[in-house]
């Protein structure tokens, strides 16, 4: 069992903010719409990790709650290795491994959340499976997975509701797989599933190539979090990361170069507790860095990962002055 589930706390706190975040339909699109990140990306298995991703797989969480009763689809844009949004390295020969899976093990395995690919990570049952390498069919176009029934999910109500897990793996081939996701009610459109969200423990994306884009991650403080550890991988000496939280106003994070990890520990007050914090990636302005691909994943002091969450909960937190303000002697 996952020391780390605060099961009453974090779904109460996750249905409070769904019923009070207008916001809410952004949950659906990964990257979401509060985080500003234009793609995920995988690299095939033949891939130089200096480009930007230390293992060539990702992996992706979706949360349906109990209530919702009806088949759902998961579709993938760009799911193709080629032309127009991709990365390329000489010609496109990559090719790509998209897997759903649920039942049992899906997401409560530990080698899951940790992306551990020696380990169990593909535990649960596989509901679906596809292989795409460069093809005009699917580039810039979607691929629906699905229809899937909700409780072939794993019902873990800590993580709000029946859990299905995305494994996409860079099988062979040197370039970059860009995509986005969308878990939706139909097949043919993105309409997002009331209630419904994505997380991930280790999220490997492209930034902007405009330096006045800032993207952001959202980790979730349950109040037994008293220090984290973020680790960053390839961010090419871009801008800076930093956090901001009732309790800090623009932390930095340390940051690392090409093709290597960094990693920084930072204190957590109790101000920051029951709320999200809102890590920033904000670009250097000159000279650009071009197509920076980068990984993030975060870890408390039990050294167990924290899942980044497609909503905010608790809303997007602000720094609150007040708490800032050392009190004069
Ligand atoms: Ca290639
Ligand atoms: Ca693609
Ligand atoms: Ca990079």
């Amino acid at each position: 069992m996952m020391r780390n589930m605060k099961p009453t706390l974090t779904v109460i706190c996750l249905l409070l903010n769904l019923i009070f975040n207008s916001n809410r339909l952004s949950a659906q699109p990964v990257p979401a719409i509060d985080e500003n990140i234009p793609y995920l990306v995988t690299f095939g298995g033949d891939g130089d990790t200096a480009w930007g991703d230390d293992d060539f797989c990702q992996i992706i969480f979706f949360s349906l709650p109990e209530t919702y009763e009806h088949p759902f689809f998961i579709r993938v844009f760009d799911p193709d290795i080629s032309e127009d949004i991709d990365e390329p390295k000489g010609e496109w020969d990559t090719i790509t491994r998209f897997s759903i899976y649920g039942g049992q093990g899906a997401c409560s395995e530990e080698d899951a959340r940790r992306s551990n690919l020696k380990g169990n990570y593909n535990s649960g049952n596989l509901l679906a499976t596809k292989t795409f390498n460069a093809n005009p069919r699917y580039n810039n176009n979607w691929y629906t997975f699905g229809p899937f029934n909700p409780t072939e999910g794993e019902l873990l109500r800590d993580y709000g509701g029946y859990i299905f897990k995305l494994i996409i793996e860079g099988l062979s081939g040197d370039d970059g797989n860009l995509y986005k996701l969308f878990l939706t009610t139909e097949r043919d459109e993105n309409r997002p599933v009331e209630g419904a969200f994505a997380f991930y423990f280790k999220y490997k994306f492209r930034l902007y190539n405009d330096v006045n884009e800032v993207s952001h991650i959202y980790p979730y403080i349950t109040s037994d979090v008293i220090a984290i550890k973020q680790s960053n991988f390839d961010w090419d000496n871009d801008g800076f990361i930093r956090i901001i939280s009732p309790a800090k106003n623009g932390e930095l994070l340390k940051t690392s170069g090409d093709d290597q990890w960094t990693e920084s520990r930072h204190t957590i007050t109790k101000e920051e507790h029951n709320s999200s914090l809102d890590i920033q990636l904000i670009k250097r302005k000159s000279p650009m860095v071009k197509d920076n691909n980068v990984v993030i994943f975060l870890e408390n002091q039990y050294g167990e990962l924290m899942p980044f969450y497609s909503i905010p909960i608790g809303g997007i937190p602000k720094y609150k002055y007040s708490i800032g303000i050392k009190p004069k002697k």
